[in-house]
């Protein structure tokens, strides 16, 4: 079996690439030189034609065509939380690990990085989430992919937005520098 995962530098590749790390799932990293311009031609185009970084493959006889190859960062952490981190095992689970992926790549994301919505939208999400934090991980239970992907959009704020200030969500600053201490999301952010 031998995975890949392709992403360029301080990318949302770096979503999977921590989850692979905390769960001990041995890859491949492929390095896409962003800067010039590899993610927007072949052979890269054969991996994501849409030309955006992640993408993963996963090569093993024993999966259909021998291959499974994947592009969207959530999709590619719900697949490895299935496959390979003992996650999404049943319907519930899934379902749940769904919403909080999704809730981080769609709704969260979209508050963050479109300027337009980060004045009305982010505060009202952050004021949620500070409360729902105080409850630990997500799901419940160990620390796992809904807290991989909404945790790394929160981690992302004091690299992307040191301007915003995040007083008013203690519980929001814990969770983030709780992400910084942990060696996995270290040995990946200390790459980059
Ligand atoms: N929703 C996608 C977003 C992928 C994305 O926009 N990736 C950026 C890097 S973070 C990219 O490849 N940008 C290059 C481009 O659009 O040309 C995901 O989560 O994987």
């Amino acid at each position: 079996m031998t995975i890949t995962l392709y992403g360029g530098l301080r990318s949302r590749a770096t979503i999977p690439h921590w989850y692979m790390e905390e769960r001990g799932i041995p890859y491949t990293w492929q390095f896409v030189d962003m800067e010039a311009g590899e993610h927007r031609r072949d052979p890269y185009l054969a991996i994501n034609p849409f030309g955006k970084v992640p993408a993963l493959v996963d090569e093993d006889p024993a999966l259909p065509g021998g291959r499974v190859q994947l592009f969207e960062s959530g999709a590619i952490l719900l697949y490895l939380a299935e496959r390979f981190g003992g996650e999404c095992q049943t319907a519930a689970e899934r379902g749940l690990a769904q919403q909080w992926v999704l809730f981080a790549n769609a709704t969260l994301a979209t508050a963050l990085f479109v300027p337009s919505n980060r004045e009305r939208e982010f505060p009202r999400l952050m004021e949620v989430l500070d409360r729902k934090l105080v409850d630990g991980p997500l799901m419940g239970g160990d620390w796992g992919v809904a807290d991989c992907a909404v945790n790394a959009y929160l981690a992302y704020l004091p690299i992307f937005f040191p301007q915003i200030d995040l007083s008013p969500y203690p519980q929001v600053q814990a969770t983030i520098a709780a992400t910084q201490q942990r060696a996995a999301y270290q040995r990946v952010m200390g790459q980059r």
